[in-house]
């Protein structure tokens, strides 16, 4: 499958990974409609491609974004945002089914520590910056940061943040638990590719299953949840990858995984 002749992002793939870098520079990516389109665009072709196991997004080494683009939110009415369907644009992130991992150096400001947060892991550079600063322009978060950040850090620090939209390091980030893992901004990337490959050599539907229990645990109550793993634990009994898995275990050899 091609991901030539986008505009905003530039996309690929390589080794069972896709790579999608946010490119719109000048702005430090800031997340217009278009730039949106195109992401949600690739993301649901890699969705679908079967040469992609586990899906990395990035932007430059000054921001991977620094949130959505302000001057096309400034003169905009309520039925202006409402009608134009940007939040569908973000719910469908939500429902790619392969895992996203976001890599992180720069800015995550607004929007894109939101699109950060949409993914499923985030690799960070030393030199990050994340926040919420949309209550210093007169709104709130827009595209679950509320929502997100709050499940991920806990309310006493969510709050703190978002009411009074101060940058937040990499490192306090991690300590907070909204990233995965802080590494030296260099290596961001190759940490990011090198995590994605290592999930792209795992049994895709396995992955597929443990992504969607996991997220299944924001959702509902403790009793639904288990209910739900259970569910996708003995669904993977109907795979071939199941028993390959683990009589590849007995047989003391490499299970060749056939997603099947
Ligand atoms: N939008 C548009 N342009 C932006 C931008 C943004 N978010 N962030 C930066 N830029 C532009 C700057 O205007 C500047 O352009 P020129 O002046 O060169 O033309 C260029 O990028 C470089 O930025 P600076 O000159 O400001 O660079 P500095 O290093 O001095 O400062 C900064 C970097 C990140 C501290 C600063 O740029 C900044 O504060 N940026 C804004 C951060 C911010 O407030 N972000 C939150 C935006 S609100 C929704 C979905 C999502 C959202 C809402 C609704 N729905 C689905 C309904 C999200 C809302 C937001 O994210």
């Amino acid at each position: 499958m091609s991901y030539q002749g986008y505009t905003h992002i530039l996309a690929s793939v390589d080794q069972g990974v896709g790579l999608i870098r946010l490119n719109r520079p000048q702005v430090l990516n800031a997340l217009n409609a278009e730039l949106m389109s195109e992401l949600v665009d690739a993301l649901s072709r890699m969705d679908e491609d079967d040469d992609v196991r586990c899906i990395v997004i990035t932007g430059n080494e000054r921001a991977f974004a620094a949130g959505a683009d302000i001057g096309e939110m400034a003169e905009a009415s309520l039925v202006d945002m409402y009608t134009r369907d940007n939040l569908s644009r973000w719910d469908r992130v939500r429902r790619i089914k392969k895992p996203i991992i976001a890599a992180v150096n720069g800015y995550a400001l607004g929007g894109g520590c939101e699109l950060a947060m949409a993914c499923d892991m985030i690799i960070a550079g030393e030199g990050a910056r994340f926040g919420q600063p949309e209550i210093n322009i007169g709104v709130i978060p827009g595209a679950g940061g509320t929502q997100r950040l709050t499940r991920a850090i806990g309310k006493a620090k969510a709050m703190e943040w978002i009411l009074t939209g101060r940058f937040v390091s990499a490192h306090e980030a991690e300590r907070a638990g909204l990233v995965t893992r802080v590494v030296p901004d260099e290596a961001v990337l190759d940490e990011a590719l090198a995590l994605a490959r290592e999930i792209a050599s795992k049994p895709p539907l396995a992955v597929r299953l443990a992504k969607d229990a996991v997220l299944a645990a924001f959702d509902t109550t403790i009793e639904t949840g288990l209910a739900y793993e259970r569910h996708n634990f003995y669904m993977l009994f109907a795979t071939e990858d199941q028993r390959e898995g683990m009589r590849a275990f007995l047989e003391k050899r490499r299970a060749q995984w056939r997603g099947r």
